[in-house]
């Protein structure tokens, strides 16, 4: 049963590994998977027989399909999501930890036998281009086809992982199985010192797809710190003016805060154009030239689906035409898929929601897509995708901008004062809930360089690291927040958004080559407000002076706010960031009398 004889696996470690967990999760089979085309047509077309995917209409979507997951397991479970390390404190406050011999007690038992009668899919995978040094290969053990079909998008996954790793030990080994899908019995743990991954009962995205924030954002984190760069939860786009000059800028954001939206926008000023590197995870490293230089290890997008549509994202509509995976969005009669925001519906359209429900718009209870419901497809259909994105070197960074989704408080736009402040701005991001994590969306939580969910140590350690690699950079990018979504009195966003952001990465690049001036306030540097280039829109200027605004009191409770927050991190917080509170404190104080 265990056989790999005929498989071409040569690798000593991985074969034996691949062995010991087989006899401990006791699968029928075991598939090693090379990536083709006819492993795919073969896993779709079981999917499909077993009810585990719907066929989209192939005129439509060719090659396109329906995935449903369990409705207990739809989105990241952070609570029981773990790091174990030999000792607590290195985990942090922001972690849950678990020590080793109880990830065996109670995770590592729950895998006894859970393969029985299913496949068990070993799936090598490179995070990373092709012919970059700084990629990384990992192989993720799965009883999921739904799990090896996303890895295959996602990742460069099979013959190209495998010609990477040749004899070498230094893989990521995850194991994954859905389990009996039970949310009781559903864990996911990091080893960061062993490299190893387990993960059990969910086949949610970012609990079963390893590839992604538990292997690129969790493990690589560690191994960034100890190796002297950064693992970043962060799109990547290129940005040209109409003189042609191209800037790279790296974005952080909150999961469902718009970061694909943002990576390949359709700017809404002539001659400006987008080119997109990665829309979630951003590998960045100091170069020789003493810049900072990034690569996107993903091969694929695992974007939110509700809320895209030809306007707000016509790009990603666009990679959405065929060879998609759509998982928990609705399906209207003609085998065609549907969610909220995508186009108009007819009232009494008969659909099936997420769940395979009748659903019509006039008698809906909920909506017809799951709000956290997703398109997996490779980066490569995206038209605005960049050429660098294979560039083994990646592409050197200008800006850093961090991001939240804030109704009130932060401005449209404002810049770090140097390096250091920039990091203390990125330490101190606050982002309102969203849907893509279980619990209670809306709520305002310290999410500190958009990483709170994914840094795999003590994000004392974490600032601390960010502040080291600056000073390794002769040319550090400038460091910028934005906040798309300021309200007004009326409850409304005050800014519209999607390709209108171009008007605000216009300034961002000016302030890059220094080419425009700003206005020094408590918070950091702002536009003048004819700084941010209004042309072809009908936008009251009035509009702009409220999302620019700082207001001195609001931000002296924030510090407070914040104050509280790094105080969690006792004497692991790094001097820099307490220096930084202090200024700003003295500043918010001087521009209050
Ligand atoms: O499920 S994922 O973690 O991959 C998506 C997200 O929450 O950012
Ligand atoms: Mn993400």
């Amino acid at each position: 049963m265990f056989s790999l004889a005929e498989s071409s696996l040569s690798n000593p470690s991985l074969r034996a590994w691949i062995r010991a967990t087989a006899e401990h999760t006791r699968p029928s089979n075991i598939r090693v998977c090379d990536g083709s085309e006819n492993e795919r047509a073969a896993i779709e077309r079981d999917m499909v027989g077993a009810g585990a995917l719907v066929e989209l209409d192939p005129k439509l979507h060719p090659r396109s399909f329906l995935h449903r997951s369990d409705p207990t397991d739809v989105a990241r479970t952070e609570h029981l999501t773990f790091i174990s390390t030999k000792h607590e404190e290195d985990v942090g406050p922001t972690n849950n930890w678990m020590s080793r011999q109880d990830a065996e007690k109670r995770v590592w038992s729950l895998f006894a036998g859970c393969m029985h009668g299913r496949t068990m899919y070993v799936v090598p995978y490179l995070m990373g281009p092709v012919d970059s040094p700084h990629s990384r290969v990992g192989v993720e053990i799965t009883d999921s086809p739904y799990v090896v079909l996303s890895l295959r998008i996602m990742t460069r996954m099979g013959k190209e992982a495998l010609a990477r790793l040749r004899n070498s030990e230094g893989f990521v080994r995850g194991t994954h199985s859905l389990g009996d899908l039970s949310p009781e019995r559903r864990f996911v743990v990091h080893f960061p010192d062993t490299l190893e991954i387990w993960s059990i009962g969910s086949g949610y995205g970012g609990n079963a797809l390893l590839s992604k924030k538990c292997h690129s954002l969790r493990i690589a984190s560690v191994q960034a710190k100890k190796e002297g760069w950064l693992a970043e939860h962060m799109l990547i786009l290129g940005l040209t003016n109409p003189l042609g000059e191209t800037h790279y800028v790296a974005a952080a954001f909150p999961s469902a805060c718009g970061k694909t939206n943002l990576a390949m926008l359709v700017p809404n000023l002539p001659g400006w154009k987008v080119d997109t590197v990665g829309d979630d995870i951003c590998w960045m490293y100091p170069g020789e030239d003493g810049r900072l230089w990034a690569i996107n290890p993903e091969n694929g997008m695992f974007g939110v689906a509700p809320g895209t549509s030809l306007k707000t994202n016509p790009n990603a509509m666009r990679s959405l035409t065929h060879d998609v995976i759509f998982t928990n969005v609705a399906l209207r009669a003609n085998r065609n898929v549907w969610w909220e925001g995508m186009s108009k519906v007819d009232d009494h359209e008969v659909m099936q929601d997420w769940r395979g429900d009748t659903w019509t718009k006039s008698d809906a209870q909920a909506p017809a897509a799951h709000p956290n419901s997703r398109f997996t497809v490779p980066l490569a259909q995206c038209p605005s995708a960049s050429d660098s994105f294979n560039a083994g070197s990646g592409v050197p960074i200008s800006a850093i901008i961090f991001g939240g989704r804030r109704a009130k408080l932060a401005p449209l736009v404002y810049e770090a004062r140097n390096w250091q402040h920039g990091v203390y701005v990125g330490a101190t991001m606050v982002s309102e809930t969203t849907a893509a994590a279980t619990g209670a969306v809306g709520i305002p939580r310290n999410d500190p360089m958009a990483m709170l969910p994914f840094c795999g140590y003590n994000m004392g350690d974490y600032f601390a690291h960010w502040l080291a690699v600056g000073q390794q950079l002769r040319h550090p990018p400038k460091i910028f927040h934005v906040n798309w979504f300021r309200t007004g009195n009326d409850g409304r966003f005050l800014w519209p958004g999607f390709g209108d952001n171009v008007r605000v990465l216009k300034w961002i690049l000016e302030r890059v080559d220094g080419a425009v001036t700003a206005r020094e306030a408590p918070i950091g540097l702002l536009p003048h407000t004819d700084g941010i280039d209004l042309s072809g829109m009908d936008f009251p200027e009035e509009r702009l002076f409220e999302l620019l605004a700082v207001d001195g009191s609001a931000w002296m409770q924030e510090a407070g706010r914040t104050l509280e927050f790094l105080g969690r991190f006792g004497n692991r917080l790094p001097h820099g960031l307490l220096t930084e509170l202090r200024s700003l404190l003295n500043r918010l104080q001087l521009s209050l009398h």
